[in-house]
């Protein structure tokens, strides 16, 4: 099947549902004879970026990155998924950047930290208000939210089927898939 591939790049608080919304995008896309590929924590932070930590020097290198491999990926013909906090707007930027305007798709997973907190599947939100975990986004460390993404979903509010229908709309209204 044809297709124009592109990043879709998710961004938003640690629990807000990236990871879950990626995977399922993945699997739609499959259903629909289209190659893609997921980046996240686990095939990345755990590889070629085991050496970054959290400081806002290391998510921006975390983020470049990303971005370069998702470019790589892209450039095989491949629709790819990235899901990361990516709290910064200019790392954002600078991910935009390498790709050509056309086939960056920033998507906001808006999800208020109340919500985020009142999941916390990991834990990790109340280790950070216990001062276990420094510089955790939300908490000790800021989030950035895109003025303008390509699309924003609001994980809060929304089942994911609807979030991934919103997405697919998306792409085929504007000839990715
Ligand atoms: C934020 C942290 C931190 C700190 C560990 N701040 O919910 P998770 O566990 O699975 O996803 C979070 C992940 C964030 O890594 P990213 O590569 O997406 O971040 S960034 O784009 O900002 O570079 C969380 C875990 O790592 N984690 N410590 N201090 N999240």
């Amino acid at each position: 099947n044809k297709h124009k591939s592109c990043v879709l790049w998710l961004t938003g608080l640690s629990g807000s549902g990236k990871s879950t919304l990626a995977y399922e995008i993945e699997k739609e896309l499959f259903n629909l004879n289209c190659r893609s590929y997921v980046l996240d924590g686990d095939n990345i932070r755990h590889g070629l970026n085991r050496n970054l930590g959290f400081s806002p020097e290391d998510r921006k290198e975390n983020n470049r990155r990303i971005a370069e491999t998702a470019k790589l990926f892209v450039d095989a013909g491949i629709v790819t998924v990235t899901a990361f906090i990516s709290p910064y707007r200019a790392d954002r930027d600078m991910a935009r950047s390498i790709f050509g305007n056309g086939n960056f798709i920033e998507i906001y997973v808006k999800c208020s930290l109340g919500e985020c907190e009142r999941r916390d599947p990991k834990g990790l939100y109340k280790k950070a208000k216990a001062g276990e975990i420094l510089e955790f986004t939300g908490i000790s460390a800021p989030y950035e939210p895109p003025l303008r993404p390509e699309i924003i979903i609001e994980s809060d509010r929304q089942p994911v089927s609807e979030s991934v229908a919103q997405i697919l709309d998306f792409l085929l209204f504007h000839n990715y898939i």
